[in-house]
């Protein structure tokens, strides 16, 4: 072949090759049976929204989405209740939660864990690497250094300070820590209609050491069945634990309940088990999307709000219904 020959057919094949790239890169809307991508996720999350929308938006898997949605308030030392920047637990220690699910009932969890700044990776390769579901404390960190993850201090000054401020008093309140309560529980259906969750939280701020909450547990924080749909939970998590939370909305919505119904009769349950008057003390919310991209959000409290994100609704945050108002 002469030097011309060569340079047109390499120009043909960069075309060729661009063209097939690119192709990843146009964003789709809806599939060809009019179905489109959804990601909710609880709080004001429109930056870990935008990440998930990237990937949906491109064709992309929901479980991908999830986890680099969630990774986002992982990864900013300025949100006080997930990753890095966290508050720590009653003994300063920044310790750290998160589950991740996809359509197949695969699932991975990591409890208890310090110095990873993303523990809902660590949790995906729990599910991915490894023959269990779970691993807590001392043996998920010697998973995450032995799988490559990079060991790093997740006090910052700020949440020290905070930490700080809190030992004057030490008052031990983990029933209620008002506007702390952002753990994030990101659920998602992409274009292929297949569902992912993940849920993500340094815990209720200065916890007792050691404590674990309802974000790794599956079935409390977070739960999807492919078939059906998922939900995740955000709060007081002893009170979604105590309910199975997250499993019981996915099991009423098997049962024909809306992802909207479903919701509030899983908070209507935390208040009959705990009894209206100590309810109300509770921050307990839920957030359901089944595999039909129905939403439902529902709390105990009127201070719930969550990030949606539709083709027709982008990257919005909406305030959640409550039982008290
Ligand atoms: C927990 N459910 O550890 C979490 C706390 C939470 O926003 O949701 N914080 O109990």
């Amino acid at each position: 072949m002469n030097s011309s020959a060569s340079r047109r057919n390499f120009l043909r094949l960069s075309a060729l090759t661009t063209g097939i790239l690119s192709l990843s890169h146009i964003k789709v809307w809806a599939n060809t049976e009019g179905k489109k991508p959804v990601v909710v996720s609880t709080w004001n999350n429109t930056l870990a929204n935008t990440a998930a929308w990237n990937i949906l938006s491109s064709q992309g898997y929901a479980l991908d989405a999830v986890e680099q949605g969630a990774r986002v308030p992982e990864g900013n030392p300025k949100e006080t209740s997930v990753g890095y920047g966290g508050l720590p637990d009653r003994d300063g220690k920044v310790t750290l939660d998160a589950c991740i699910m996809d359509e197949k009932s695969n699932c991975g969890s990591v409890a208890f864990v310090q110095g990873y700044k993303h523990p809902i990776s660590i949790a995906r390769a729990v599910m991915e690497k490894t023959p269990h579901v779970m691993l807590a404390g001392k043996g998920a960190e010697q998973f995450a250094a032995a799988q490559g993850f990079k060991k790093e201090n997740l006090l910052t000054k700020e949440s020290e300070k905070a930490w700080k401020e809190w030992l004057k008093k030490s008052e031990y309140k983990p029933y209620h820590n008002p506007g702390q309560h952002d753990t994030i529980g990101m659920l998602a259906l992409d274009l292929q209609g297949r569902l992912s969750g993940a849920c993500t939280t340094s815990g209720m701020a200065y916890k007792m050491h050691g404590r674990v909450g309802d974000s790794p547990i599956i079935g409390a924080g977070l739960y999807v069945d492919g078939e059906i749909g998922a939900a995740t939970a955000t709060g007081v998590g002893e009170e979604m634990i105590r309910i199975a939370g997250s499993h019981t909305i996915v099991e009423l919505m098997r049962q024909g309940r809306s992802p909207q119904e479903a919701c509030e009769e899983a908070v209507k349950r935390v208040i009959r088990k705990r009894g209206e008057a100590k309810a109300k003390e509770l921050n307990v919310a839920f957030l359901a999307l089944d595999i039909h991209g129905n939403i439902g959000a529902y709390s105990t409290t009127d201070t719930f709000i969550y990030t949606l994100s539709t083709p027709d609704q982008l990257h919005v945050v909406i305030r959640s219904g409550s039982y008290f108002k």
